[in-house]
């Protein structure tokens, strides 16, 4: 294939051109009484919680997730949490410690400083990084609550120095959250979590209720719902990014280990029908042991079903001349996650130049990340990595700058500043400059 046509297959679907599987498609019908595309729904559940706040926040839990709760059963108390602490595995709970640690401790590497500089004549110039109030951290339920994405919003919120951190969660039909997501939630320095999900819980984020605080940004991934939900509200409160399905490119030679290299493809591939799964590689006997070996190991996964589905619609394996096409076709994609299986896999970073993170060699498996090396795993998806970056300690800070002229300084340049301010015809600005007479 040519480069354009290779560009077309690599090519994702635009995230809000997703189509709703029969089942979303029957619920929204049972819901609205009508058929209504994904961002209609939106639409009308964020108008709605704008509008009557709790009561819709309440009424949309109970028909979407079918938890029958009130604006007093909404926050998740205490004693839930600390029932849901002697409830998880010691042994779980041990290796959420340890990740917490970890993204602890390389997130705090991400710090800001604030400095001041000085210039001409005693002028400070100078960036004052601070962090964000009140943030509302989104986390999915059902067989996608994952208390690694708790911890990976919630950590650098709290190390960026955040004071509230509330978060989000689908309850079940029984109004209970996954306990592994509480204890999670307490361990990263959660402040508040509220038993609503969907774009329902985006709006109530965004606009606030009597119940749930409004919060100045809103991060974590979410179903297409979710996803378009933060779109709409983005300016009431800041987003983190527009986050899809999971991806993993894979950058192999022929010193790559076939059944790494499917494992590691099937490790995304079992988290989505959507989810993409891709090989590029200069070893054509490589790409031929991994498709066998994809085969044999999905036959085995709890989860085949939905993987298979995964690698039969988005799974490719491509054959490049050589390694560097390999890393160009790379760029083309932007991926979430790249990995580099070859032989020197430095020597191909330099040419790396959009992906959301790079797994290097043969001891960094894409999960190693997921869970507990320390960098973050929200990451941007869908070709975004062109524009977006993971989600870090900034995500949750903004930066003011600071001006302190002297009289010296300002006289050295008031000629200038009126000059601008009369060539754009404002007088009000060239006065405040006169006005301090020199
Ligand atoms: N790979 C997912 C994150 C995740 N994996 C959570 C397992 N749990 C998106 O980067
Ligand atoms: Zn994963």
């Amino acid at each position: 294939l040519s480069k354009e046509e290779i560009a077309e297959v690599l090519e994702k679907a635009p995230f809000d051109r997703v189509a709703l599987g029969a089942g979303a498609r029957a619920k929204v019908k049972e819901l609205f009484g009508e058929e209504l595309s994904a961002q209609q729904v939106v639409e009308r559940i964020v108008g709605d919680v704008r509008r009557t706040g709790d009561q819709a926040v309440l009424r949309y839990t109970k028909a979407i997730d079918g938890a029958d709760l009130t604006a007093e059963t909404l926050a998740v108390t205490p004693a839930e949490i600390e029932s849901a602490l002697a409830e998880v595995n010691g042994e779980v709970l041990a290796a959420l410690e340890t990740a917490v640690a970890n993204v602890k401790r390389f997130h705090t590497e991400q710090l800001p400083k604030s400095w001041l500089t000085e210039r001409e004549h005693g002028a400070i110039l100078g960036q004052k990084c601070t962090p964000l109030d009140r943030v509302g951290i989104y986390v999915p339920g059902g067989t996608a609550a994952y208390p690694s994405s708790v911890i990976m919003n919630a950590v650098p919120a709290a190390v960026a120095g955040v004071q509230e951190i509330v978060m989000v969660v689908p309850p079940d039909r029984q109004g209970r959250v996954n306990p592994s997501v509480l204890a999670a939630a307490k361990l990263a320095g959660v402040t508040r979590i509220f038993k609503v999900g969907g774009a329902q819980a985006v709006a109530a984020l965004a606009f606030g209720t009597a119940t749930i605080p409004k919060v100045d940004k809103i991060t974590g991934p979410g179903n297409i719902f979710v996803t378009l939900a933060k779109k709409a509200v983005y300016g009431h409160a800041d987003i983190d990014m527009l986050a899809g399905p999971s991806e993993i490119l894979i950058v192999a030679d022929s010193t790559a280990d076939p059944r790494c290299v499917a494992a590691d493809m099937l490790s995304q591939a079992e988290h989505d029908v959507l989810a993409s799964s891709i090989l590029i590689t200069d070893s054509p006997e490589l790409a031929g042991k991994v498709a066998k070996e994809v085969e044999t190991q999905l036959a085995a996964l709890q989860r085949k079903d939905i993987a298979a589905q995964a690698i039969e619609d988005n799974g490719l394996i491509i054959i490049t001349k050589d390694i560097f096409e390999a890393v160009e076709l790379a760029n083309l994609s932007a991926p979430e996650h790249l990995e580099l299986l070859t032989a020197e896999p430095f020597k191909l970073l330099p040419y790396v130049r959009h992906a959301g993170a790079v797994f290097m060699g043969p001891y960094s498996p894409e999960p190693l990340g997921d869970y507990l090396a320390g960098p973050n795993h929200v990451l941007p998806t869908g070709g975004t990595a062109r524009f977006y970056s993971v989600l870090n300690v900034e995500t949750f800070m903004k930066k003011t700058s600071i001006i302190a002229y002297t009289r010296d300084a300002l006289s050295a340049v008031s000629s200038q500043i009126i000059r601008l301010a009369e060539a754009e015809g404002l007088d009000a600005h060239a006065n405040a400059v006169r006005i301090r007479g020199n």
